[in-house]
């Protein structure tokens, strides 16, 4: 059994949960604790599975570990192929991995435990401006993305792709962070359709082992 080391609110690892679900890949979680300890992901064991110090890891049974959520759900699609996770079509499969870089590569980094944390620590910001960033990053985002996906009913029409692993972890953290969603009403009716979904629900932060 492949072994992902996961936080339960990591929306990187979610995304992998997701991904590992729809594919039928059974996995056990090691959990690294993202806070406890000054962060349990700089300790010298995890170091040696991840040198990034950052979740999501996947340990295969041969004894690789695969780092970065989208290179290992891009694995994960190559090594079990069915239900595909992009669209056949060239220009759709570009679409779809546009979405998922918006979320992944330009909103989730900057909401991360390392900038948030320097921004308490290092710029002396408050929680509540430390809150105002977050939905920003959020709100601005997400604005692109409304206008880019076509829910019928998921991003994309009527498959999950990428798009949607990528959109329902960054949806949750929205909501967690109390970002108005209102106005996004693609955006929450694609979320609406896929957390529908067996597989994204399995998936969920507060169903895993090490939840809080
Ligand atoms: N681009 C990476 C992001 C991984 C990442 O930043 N994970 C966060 C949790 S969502 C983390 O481990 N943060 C720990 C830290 O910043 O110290 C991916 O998609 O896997």
């Amino acid at each position: 059994m492949v072994r992902l080391y996961s936080f339960f609110r990591s929306s990187a690892a979610y995304r992998v949960r997701i991904a590992l679900n729809l594919k039928g890949v059974a996995f056990e979680t090691v959990a690294i604790h993202l806070t406890k300890d000054g962060g349990r992901q700089h300790a010298a064991e995890f170091r040696a599975v991840n040198p990034q110090q950052r979740v999501p890891a996947l340990a295969l049974d041969s004894g690789e570990v695969l780092l970065q959520s989208l290179a290992i759900i891009e694995y994960l699609d190559e090594v079990h192929p069915d239900p595909p996770l992009l669209p056949k079509d060239p220009i759709e499969r570009a679409r779809v991995r546009a979405v998922a870089q918006i979320i992944a590569c330009d909103i989730h980094p900057l909401n991360n435990v390392g900038p948030l944390s320097y921004l308490r620590n290092a710029v002396k910001a408050d929680q509540g401006a430390v809150q105002e960033w977050y939905r920003h990053w959020i709100t601005l985002g997400f604005a692109a993305v409304e206008d880019l996906i076509r829910p019928g009913p998921y991003a994309f029409g009527k498959h999950v792709t990428l798009a949607d692993i990528c959109l329902v972890p960054q949806v949750a953290n929205a909501r967690r962070f109390k970002v108005p969603l209102e106005r996004f009403r693609n955006i929450v009716a694609a979320d609406a359709a896929a957390t529908r979904h067996s597989a994204f629900d399995a998936a969920r932060p507060e169903l895993q082992p090490d939840a809080e």
